[in-house]
């Protein structure tokens, strides 16, 4: 199997509800790069990145200008080669940023021809540990009156979702800690199969005195994880954090290498691995990541990407939760994931199964 042509689309998508965390500000759109492989044996493969609203244009330049060359003519299966390939070719300037997602969409791909070219789901090509993941369902939420978000967990409880995320990082602590309350309440008279289990995320908002004060109070609710107390530069922060709480840390969605993986976990400054195949480097890195977890044993709970993340935490035996995000991309996906009793079921269909319905979606044209 070889590539003769590789081709790529920069879309915006606007969300169904405008959303706000801590840092990000108010956000209302995700862009999506979509590269395509075609190949000689008439294989069809697709892979992607997604921004939350900036920098799309950026990584379909670098993909374009400095990657696609790279695999023409090459095997898929090769990806391993190709992904060491790609990561020296932009790593004056990458290592992380916009290069890692720029390999990430391609990493995407090739797995899906790989996986296409076996006529097997994604997961089962990696070796298959379950076939669903339980998922928590996560709000970008810090924008909601109390009332909305109270009634935005309520629709996570009814969909049967054993835990739910929320944000938090308000410029008044006690607004955080009188809606943490209010929802580890809720969810105390709502439950069911069981206490539903509640984590929060401060999207690095804090410095280590106020990660640990608060982070202290969430303990006393029961909290389950807080999740990046501090900017992601911060390692020696994160592992103070840790150490004072007995609550779990967790973070990932900021690290873009297994380098800063092993930084993080070798610094006992994670409690709960977080990785992103898209900001991370693709399914190849995102497997050493969750090899390096498992060594350290430490579970792994996924960020974004429900779609393909299901397969991945299908084939890895430290699965913890698969992120239900509340940017839904469903509208857009030719087959959305399939939700079950507060499980992810893994598509039983050839490759990754995460394909867009180009039709809806919007071109940028040029760099905004
Ligand atoms: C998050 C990620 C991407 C956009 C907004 C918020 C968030 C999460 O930190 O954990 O899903
Ligand atoms: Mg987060």
């Amino acid at each position: 199997m070889k590539i003769k042509e590789a081709t790529t689309g920069l879309y915006r998508v606007p969300l169904r509800n405008p959303h706000a965390d801590a840092t990000h500000g108010h956000m209302n759109q995700v862009e999506l790069v979509i590269v395509k492989l075609f190949t000689d044996v008439g294989i069809e493969a697709s892979g992607y990145a997604y921004t939350i609203g900036r920098g799309g244009a950026a990584i379909k330049a670098l993909i374009d200008q400095e990657l696609i060359h790279l695999l023409l003519n090459e095997d898929p299966r090769y990806v391993e080669s190709l992904w060491e390939k790609m990561w020296w070719q932009l790593h004056w300037v990458g290592r992380g940023g916009v290069a890692t997602f720029a390999i990430s969409a391609i990493d995407m791909a090739l797995w899906d021809a790989i996986a296409k070219a076996a006529a097997q789901p994604l997961g089962a090509i990696l070796g298959l540990h379950r076939d669903r993941v339980p998922v928590y369902g996560s709000g970008v939420d810090l924008n909601l009156t109390l009332d909305e978000l109270l009634e935005e967990v309520g629709c996570f409880v009814e969909r049967g979702f054993t835990a739910v995320k929320i944000k938090v990082g308000k410029n008044d602590p006690e607004e955080d800690l009188e809606r943490v309350n209010a929802v580890r309440n809720f969810l105390d008279g709502a439950r069911g199969r069981g206490r539903i289990v509640l984590m929060v995320d401060a999207n690095m908002r804090w410095d280590v005195p106020k990660a640990i004060t608060m982070g202290r109070e969430f303990e006393k609710l029961g909290v389950l994880w807080l999740e990046e107390p501090l900017i992601p530069d911060d390692v020696e922060g994160h592992a103070k954090v840790a150490n004072a709480l007995s609550m779990a840390v967790a973070a990932g969605e900021n690290l873009h290498s297994k380098y800063e993986f092993k930084r993080y976990i070798s610094a006992g400054a994670l409690d709960i691995v977080q990785p992103d195949v898209v900001t991370l480097g693709g399914v190849t890195e995102w497997l050493k990541v969750a090899a390096i977890a498992e060594a350290w044993n430490l579970p792994v709970a996924t960020h974004f990407a429900d779609e393909i993340h299901v397969h991945l935490l299908c084939a890895i035996p430290n699965a913890m939760y698969l992120e239900h995000h509340a940017y839904r991309l469903d509208d857009y996906l030719i087959n959305p994931l399939v939700l079950k009793d507060g499980y992810a079921i893994m598509p039983d269909v050839p490759g990754h199964g995460v394909y867009f319905d180009e039709t809806k979606l919007t071109p940028i044209d040029g760099v905004k």
